[in-house]
């Protein structure tokens, strides 16, 4: 099974995606638009096809020319890594009538899961705890504001077709939840077409924390420890690590005992994340499922030795997880910094261009995630993130000791980088002690032109 897969993807991770074919040897056809005709992923793939020009809709997107791709190129799966297509119920479905493996979940799936409010009520009806608040989806501002008095302020509305923080409003008072309601419909419906909301007690200093699942065809699903993703700008992650420090092996299991119960609740299959937000008393709650391999699966790959993409692909194609896969001792710390062309100096403003020059670092336990090279063009079309510096040590304060040394050894020139940024969030006593949650970069302050 699977004689060759089209990797649906650009950057980084479709060089991820034809690493783990490799080795499996399954043979890749690569796609791009006509602005990533020199990137490596084209280089690098067994074949490759362009699929129009350098705007998304009209390549990365465009569903047409990419099964088109597939039909020319005998692909009988495709990958969609993550972001673009990966999440898209039309374009799962489309592969399944084409008989051609998508290798993330089928359109049921991640339609029911992409609906948050039905999300939660699937997960709280296997007993994941779930943020107090609305069943379902609210009716009125009537009901909104007999609510919030009931679970008592602040309160945040949230999108049911959102995520990933767009169409949210928090409100500390009846006031606040009246005008917000109005606010987040309206953004919810413009954005998402959906002014569909639901309500939550709002938590405090939360921490995001998340579990990595893997399940089988065959029954069988396991978690690959946790990741700790409170430091987020704009909901943009900027570090993550594994496992979190805030995490014992005590609530570890509890953790994994509802992301099971999740995955098995929608009969998952592959890889896929169950996303919960800790608060401060130590009680954690579902917040939402993520069904596609990671931006941050590099820091779960280091502390359980574990390919996650080939796992993904395995599983995709009908083979049993390994036993010994079931509970995994989690060996040291791992930290990841998502390198973005952005100048952090300019309120992070995008900072596409010619990487003039251009050294990665290197040494032991140093994994660097890259698409780049010197004389390589950002194109401004596309994310920023260009790399991804992965360190793994014996302990948090040895990984936060070497990712230092791991980012002062890089040199990128031509262009700018959050790497400035992220040298002094690990310079921060507050990160170096583990007091994170995710309001930390809110307060943060950042010293411009300070390595
Ligand atoms: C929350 C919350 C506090 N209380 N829900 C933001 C992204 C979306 N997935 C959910 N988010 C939050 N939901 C309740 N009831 C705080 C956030 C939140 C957040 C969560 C994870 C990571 C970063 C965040 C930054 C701001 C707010």
């Amino acid at each position: 099974m699977f004689k060759k897969i089209l990797i649906a993807n650009r950057g980084e991770i479709a060089l991820r995606i034809i690493r783990a074919c490799r080795e499996l040897n399954i043979p890749t056809v690569a796609v791009y638009s006509t602005a990533d005709s020199l990137s490596l992923h084209v280089k690098f793939a067994d074949e490759a096809i362009c699929i129009g020009p350098a705007e998304s809709s009209k390549s990365y997107l465009n569903i047409p020319a990419i099964m088109s791709a597939a039909e020319i190129t005998a692909a009988d799966a495709i990958h969609p890594g993550y972001g673009f297509l990966a999440e898209n119920a039309e374009f799962s479905s489309i592969c399944r009538d084409h008989k051609v493996t998508f290798i993330g979940p089928p359109p049921e799936t991640i339609n029911s899961m992409g609906d948050k409010a039905n999300a939660k009520h699937t997960m709280k009806s296997v007993n994941v705890p779930v943020i107090p608040g609305s069943e379902g989806i609210l009716i009125s501002h009537t009901q909104a504001m007999a609510l919030a008095k009931e679970i008592g302020y602040p309160v945040i509305l949230k999108a049911t077709a959102g995520g990933g923080g767009k169409g949210m409003r928090r409100a500390n008072d009846q006031d606040e939840l009246i005008n917000g309601y109005n606010m987040a419909q309206q953004e919810a419906m413009s954005a998402f077409k959906n002014g569909d909301l639901y309500l939550e007690k709002y938590l405090v200093k939360p921490r995001h924390i998340e579990v990595q699942i893997l399940a089988d065809s065959h029954g069988n699903t396991v978690a690959l420890g946790e990741r700790e993703c409170s430091i987020q700008r704009r909901h943009q992650k900027l570090i993550e690590e594994s496992p979190s420090s805030a995490v014992n092996e005590e609530l570890r299991q509890k953790l994994y005992a509802a992301a099971i119960a999740g995955a098995k609740a929608v009969n998952y299959l592959g890889a896929g994340t169950i996303e919960f937000l800790l608060d401060t008393k130590g009680d954690f709650y579902f917040m939402e499922m993520n069904t596609r391999i990671q931006v941050e699966h590099p820091v779960t790959e280091m502390v359980v030795g574990v390919d996650l993409i080939k796992e993904q692909i395995r599983c995709h194609r009908g083979e049993k997880i390994p036993e010994w896969m079931g509970n995994m001792k989690l060996r040291g710390h791992s930290i990841e910094c998502r390198v973005n062309a952005e100048n952090p100096d300019k309120n992070f403003m995008p900072s596409p261009g010619v990487i003039t020059s251009f050294h990665m670092p290197g040494g032991k336990g140093v994994r660097v995630d890259t698409h780049a090279y010197a004389g390589y063009s950002i194109p401004p079309n596309y994310d920023s993130m260009i790399a991804k510096i992965i360190v793994r040590s014996p302990n948090r304060a040895e990984a936060i000791q070497r990712m230092k040394g791991a980012l002062d050894e890089c040199i990128i020139e031509g262009i700018h980088t959050s790497i400035p940024f992220q040298k002094q969030i690990l310079n921060d006593p507050k990160f170096q002690s583990g007091d994170i949650h995710t309001g930390f970069l809110e307060t943060f302050e950042y010293k411009p032109g300070k390595g």
